[in-house]
């Protein structure tokens, strides 16, 4: 009900009486006068006026469940959404769903991470109410050798999608990390489970720095936010909406067809790690050479200081001119 109560202050241009509610909704006034205290206790900031009923004058800017489901378009992704104010790491708390059989398509958001993780082990800083630290739990059929593909396509989805609802030239650093003005304002961790030949499911970790004022001093070279580049704030809803339309029809496009073509033809207009010049570090290798391509599975085509072109899977790149290198 606390949804439906929301959905009527909102579409009204002005105030909503509470006999209109009681009729739509087929409830009391006691009922609906205690959603609305509710609402305020959220943060919403609402007006009641006697005989002219409720006026929605301030809505909190928060990541919940009411406020993304709200004009979002998909079908069945994010049509569920699990809200922290505070947690640990979403990715963790989504491991723990998927694992008790939470439904695809579901995700966990939250404001703040005390304990948010990057790849490898290392760190995610996640602040709070700045940023989009958010989990989705897929099931996808397909093999798990396949299951770097989703990455791709999810690092694609959200950069189309954070261009969509800002307008800002953000751009795919090969495999995933987005970039902005040539720093990094989104990472995303993907982490499965599987079994030989049937994936479980996957974890699509995204964390991006939206409204982030500053960063700490080791990584204010390397990092930045869509704040700081684009000079103003961004409404983190409206991008993970956005984010969530592109997701759902890539992967249904990729489920569809079991195959990148299409894909790979957009991510190559967003990535700018192509044509330059690259260090890989790989196991225990490094050197240097220039990203020629992509390859129909997604992997990077090095061409060597030597002419020899080799297909890197995975590994950390560098990109000259990005992140001190
Ligand atoms: P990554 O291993 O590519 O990047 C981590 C590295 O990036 C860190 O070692 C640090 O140098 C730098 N870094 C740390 N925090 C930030 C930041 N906020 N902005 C820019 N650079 C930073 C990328 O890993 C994958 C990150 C996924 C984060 C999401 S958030 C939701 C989900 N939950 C969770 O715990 N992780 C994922």
């Amino acid at each position: 009900m606390k949804s439906k109560i929301l959905q009527l202050l909102k579409d009204s241009d002005g105030y909503v009486s509470g006999e209109e509610i009681s009729k739509v909704l087929g409830v009391s006034r006691t009922a609906i006068w205690k959603v609305i205290s509710h609402l305020k206790e959220e943060g919403y900031v609402i007006e009641s006026v006697t005989k002219k009923g409720y006026l929605l004058q301030e809505t909190p800017d928060l990541l919940t469940e009411d406020e993304i489901l709200y004009h979002l378009k998909t079908k069945w992704l994010g049509r569920k959404i699990v809200h922290y104010h505070q947690i640990d790491s979403t990715n963790k708390e989504a491991k723990k769903l998927a694992a008790s059989g939470e439904k695809e398509g579901t995700i966990v958001i939250s404001e703040e991470q005390l304990a948010g993780r990057g790849r490898l082990g290392r760190t995610w800083i996640s602040p709070a109410g700045t940023g989009i630290w958010m989990s989705v739990i897929l099931r996808p059929s397909i093999a798990p050798t396949d299951a770097s593909k989703i990455t791709l396509l999810a690092g694609l989805a959200v950069c189309e999608g954070i261009k969509e609802a800002t307008g800002l030239p953000v751009q795919i650093k090969w495999p995933n990390d987005l970039v902005l003005h040539n720093k990094k304002i989104c990472g995303i961790l993907t982490e499965m489970s599987a079994e030989m030949e049937k994936i479980n499911y996957i974890i699509l970790g995204i964390g991006i720095n939206v409204n982030t004022d500053s960063f700490p001093e080791d990584l204010k070279n390397t990092a930045t936010s869509l704040k700081i580049e684009g000079e103003k704030e961004y409404d983190r809803k409206e991008i993970v909406k956005a984010i969530l339309m592109y997701l759902e029809q890539y992967y249904e496009l990729y489920m569809k067809n079991q195959d990148m073509e299409d894909l790979l033809e957009k991510y190559k207009n967003h990535c700018l790690t192509l044509g330059k010049e690259v260090k890989i570090i790989h196991r225990n290798e490094e050197f240097i050479g220039k990203a020629v391509d992509l390859s129909k599975e997604g992997e990077l085509m090095v061409e060597k200081q030597d002419g020899q072109v080799i297909t890197v899977f995975s590994g950390e790149v560098s990109v000259r001119g990005l992140y001190g290198y």
